[in-house]
């Protein structure tokens, strides 16, 4: 066998990879669930059910190399036909279809099973191969989940391991890991720097970040009107400089976004720049807009122009 032969057939590898998905209803813990994991808060969380919009990727790579990519996914749950809700959850469900070696289905113990239903037709709908952990989750709220357990481990036709996990002081979570990567294969190293913890671009934190603040200072229902386009990132000059639109559907709520002279707006940009400045390491220049797109929410050339893959 030539060298190159001999390389192309190589494939022992020493270390471990694979990619964990993590599903489970809105507001479960599972971008809380993720960030602890990575020591880190890309994710935004809230107590908004529906923060997350999009699937994101988590690298976590070990001492000696082992890989775990989670994904990180948008609530599953009973959404609207053709508007943002369903392009939502068919971002959960793509992480299914795709092929994941392990499973996490994060459950809050203040759920009800009737609400649980749509995630376990979408778990039981994959055929009973994948290793699934059934991670219920806030067990810092002393809530009993016992129940849980019993109630759910029948219904799922895919074989799944208990953990009684806090996303939020951590308590759990090594162990919930250790199984994970227990279940992997041995594999290539997706991303080659042990570093990296995630698959998105900074624009795309940059744009996050933004919304994590409309989420956390505007009242309920408008945060889910509402998208962050970031339209420049230059990082060559000083200090840097971002622009973005927040863009909303009407022109009233363009109004509540803007507030009693401007101050809403002011706030929010002083609180993204603080966090984007955490996230580019140095100072910026935050140039923000709001702009009306009437209907967004519900247009489908509009989704996919504010970055979603409709089907
Ligand atoms: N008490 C408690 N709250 C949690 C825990 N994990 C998440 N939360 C809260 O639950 C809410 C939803 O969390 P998030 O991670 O955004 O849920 P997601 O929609 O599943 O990604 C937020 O207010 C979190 O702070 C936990 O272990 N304990
Ligand atoms: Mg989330």
């Amino acid at each position: 066998m030539t060298d190159q032969m001999s390389s192309i057939f190589n494939t022992e590898y020493k270390t471990k990879s694979g990619y964990v998905a993590i599903v489970g209803r809105p507001n479960s813990g599972k971008s809380t669930l993720l960030n602890a994991l990575l020591g880190s808060d890309l994710q935004i969380v809230s107590e908004k059910a529906q923060t997350t919009r999009w699937n994101t990727h988590g690298i976590l790579t070990d001492d000696i190399g082992n890989q775990m990519i989670f994904i990180d996914t948008p609530g599953i749950h009973r959404a609207k036909v053709g508007g943002v809700n369903e392009a939502m959850v068919g971002q959960a469900t793509q992480a299914l279809k795709d092929d994941p070696t392990v499973i996490w289905y994060l459950v809050d113990p203040n759920s009800s099973l009737f609400h649980e239903q749509p995630v376990i037709d979408q778990l039981n709908a994959l055929g009973g191969l994948v290793p699934l952990a059934l991670v219920l989750n806030k067990t810092d709220l002393g809530l009993n989940t016992s129940w849980i357990e019993r109630e759910l481990a029948p219904v799922l036709k895919l074989k799944s391991q208990a953990f009684q996990i806090s996303a939020l002081n951590k308590s759990g979570v090594e162990e919930l890991r250790a199984w994970s990567l227990e279940q992997l294969p041995l594999g290539p190293q997706y991303y080659n720097d042990p570093e990296q913890i995630s698959d998105k671009p900074m624009k795309f934190f940059i744009g996050e970040a933004i919304r994590e603040q409309v989420l956390g200072q505007l009242s309920d229902e408008l945060p889910y009107s509402t998208a962050v386009l970031v339209e420049k990132v230059s990082e060559a000059t000083k200090p840097m400089h971002v622009s973005a639109s927040i863009c909303v559907e009407r022109e009233s709520q363009k109004g509540i976004l803007i507030g009693a002279k401007g101050a809403k707006i002011k706030s929010i940009g002083i609180m993204s720049r603080k966090k984007i400045e955490k996230l580019m390491d140095g100072q910026i220049h935050l140039e923000l807009k709001v702009k009306v797109i009437p209907g967004w929410t519900k247009n489908k050339k509009e989704l996919q122009k504010l970055g979603w893959v409709i089907q």
